[in-house]
């Protein structure tokens, strides 16, 4: 790549005519929103939408992003202004964005006071968090806080400078109420089930575990809108960054690469007021429970089987996995015959059609969306993509056998070798308790004994359950045994 030149404020004006670019003055805008997690989702989906609203004209809306870890992506971003491309990709061609919604940008760990006074500032209406399923400190089987994390613990010793984005939810809170400032909304944008909620329950657990009195507060005056977040964003490579560059005539050494599918669905219960979404094609509804279940239990369940079995057949990417024989098949009947059935209606939601585009979406080759990407932080993800669903079968009777199989492809791929016995790369909270636990063991039995002794994934009733037992050790036996590739055959067709 040899374009120095780089995307900036300055440089806008030289993009070609055919890329979109935000159409608002830049200067202008106020940081009506501080955002927790500034990660490549956020980028693509929640900035997106509020680069619409800014260009409608409603200037309140600027975005502070903050890190909570790495200061990468602000040092990426400031030398551009904040801006940054947004490569919406399928098989019919690229559509390219730059978006201006940031208007700044705080690493936490370098500088908490300055992440603390980003949002205790009047003008801020909304704090709003991407920071994946682990960030919210909780046992995630039961969504409660976990007051043994080693950042709880520190937030709690040290509240005002905080670790955890729990920790500064919650002093901010407290300082804005000690300035006589109205309180912000929180929103969460995680793929948690009922996720306002589940912040909501942490943030008073943590506030209470402080001071009662302010944990009230957080109980009675926080909205905590629960949303249903949907854009598949795979990580950026350099052959990305060279391909924008390319097209920009700029450098942007940080853009997002995502499919041209979007979806928020919003419950609308926004204390200080919101951002008008909908102008950008959010949906605001009463309640948004069955749409997450929706998208959790078809969408994310499905994604966390084949990345597994994906894997652990050999194949780097989604797209990849999808044309191997047997798999689409497999993610078929687990969504018609296993989830499905779990789902309440959605006035409105045409099913059928929503499961084919998931298809279609898992298929898009021009996505490049690893495996492995997935496979990250399954003890967190499991209970409300698959365990969560397959509790609702067994209470009806019903069978769940393909459910059963992505759990236990998550623990042959939790074990840390691959069928080729090389290591696997595990990247997850538990890693450690996992290979520990796991250790010198080879049978089916054995290990999955040893791995749902895991509470905070599966609780004490799935363990306790023979049925769900004798499934999740049949299919890890098989895959054990015949692996990956011929274990999806059985299984679609069985
Ligand atoms: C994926 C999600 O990495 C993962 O676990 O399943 O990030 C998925 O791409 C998004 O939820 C799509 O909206």
């Amino acid at each position: 790549m040899t374009t120095a030149k780089r995307l900036s404020n300055k440089t806008l004006g030289e993009l070609p005519p055919a890329i979109t670019r935000p159409a608002y003055d830049r200067s202008l805008i106020a940081p009506g929103i501080v955002h927790l997690g500034i990660g490549a989702f956020h980028r693509a989906h929640q900035a997106v939408y509020t680069d619409t609203v800014l260009g409608s004209g409603d200037l309140r809306w600027g975005i502070v992003g903050a890190s909570l870890r790495s200061a990468e992506t602000r040092d990426a971003l400031a030398p551009q202004d904040g801006l940054y491309t947004v490569a919406a990709r399928n098989g019919e061609g690229e559509q390219l964005r730059v978006v201006g919604s940031s208007s700044g940008l705080v690493v936490a760990p370098e500088d908490p006071q300055a992440l603390l006074t980003a949002m205790t500032r009047p003008e801020v209406k909304l704090v709003s968090l991407t920071v994946t399923e682990k960030g919210y400190c909780h046992a995630p089987a039961s969504g409660t806080l976990d007051e043994t994390h080693p950042d709880i613990r520190h937030d709690l010793a040290a509240p005002g400078s905080p670790h955890s984005a729990i920790g500064f939810v919650v002093e901010a809170i407290a300082r804005r109420r000690a300035a006589g400032l109205a309180p912000f909304t929180l929103l969460s944008c995680d793929n948690l089930p009922a996720n306002g909620r589940t912040l909501k329950n942490v943030a008073i657990r943590f506030a209470e575990l402080r001071d009662p009195d302010l944990s009230r507060y957080v109980a009675d005056e926080i909205s905590c809108p629960s949303t249903m977040v949907d854009r598949i964003v795979p990580a950026t490579t350099d052959p990305d960054r060279a391909a924008i560059a390319e097209r920009l005539g700029l450098a942007d050494t940080w853009p997002v690469m995502t499919e041209p599918f979007s979806q928020w669905v919003i419950e609308d219960d926004f204390s200080a007021g919101r951002p008008e979404w909908e102008e950008a094609g959010a949906i605001f509804v009463k309640d948004v429970d069955a749409y997450e279940l929706m998208k959790l239990r078809l969408l994310n369940g499905s994604h966390s089987t084949l990345a597994y079995l994906g894997y652990l057949a050999g194949h780097e990417t989604v797209a990849e996995t999808m044309a191997a024989p047997g798999f689409s098949e497999l993610i078929k009947k687990l969504m018609d015959e296993e989830v499905s059935p779990t789902l309440p209606p959605l006035p409105g939601i045409d099913l059928t059609a929503y499961k084919a585009d998931l298809l279609s979406r898992f298929r898009n080759s021009a996505l490049r969306h690893r495996t492995w990407q997935i496979a990250m932080d399954g003890s967190q993800k499991l209970p409300q993509r698959l365990l969560n669903t397959i509790r609702d079968r067994l209470g009806a009777g019903a069978p769940f056998s393909r459910l059963a199989l992505g759990v236990a492809a998550w623990m042959r791929y939790a074990c840390g070798t691959d069928e080729k016995g090389r290591q696997i790369d595990v990247r997850d909270p538990l890693a450690a308790a996992m290979r520990s636990r796991t250790q010198g063991m080879d049978t089916a039995s054995e290990l999955s004994g040893a791995l749902l002794q895991l509470e905070q994934v599966f609780g004490i009733d799935l363990p306790a359950n023979p049925e769900f037992r004798a499934s999740v050790e049949m299919a890890l036996g098989r895959l054990l045994r015949s692996g990956a590739a011929a274990t999806v055959q059985h299984f679609r067709s069985s």
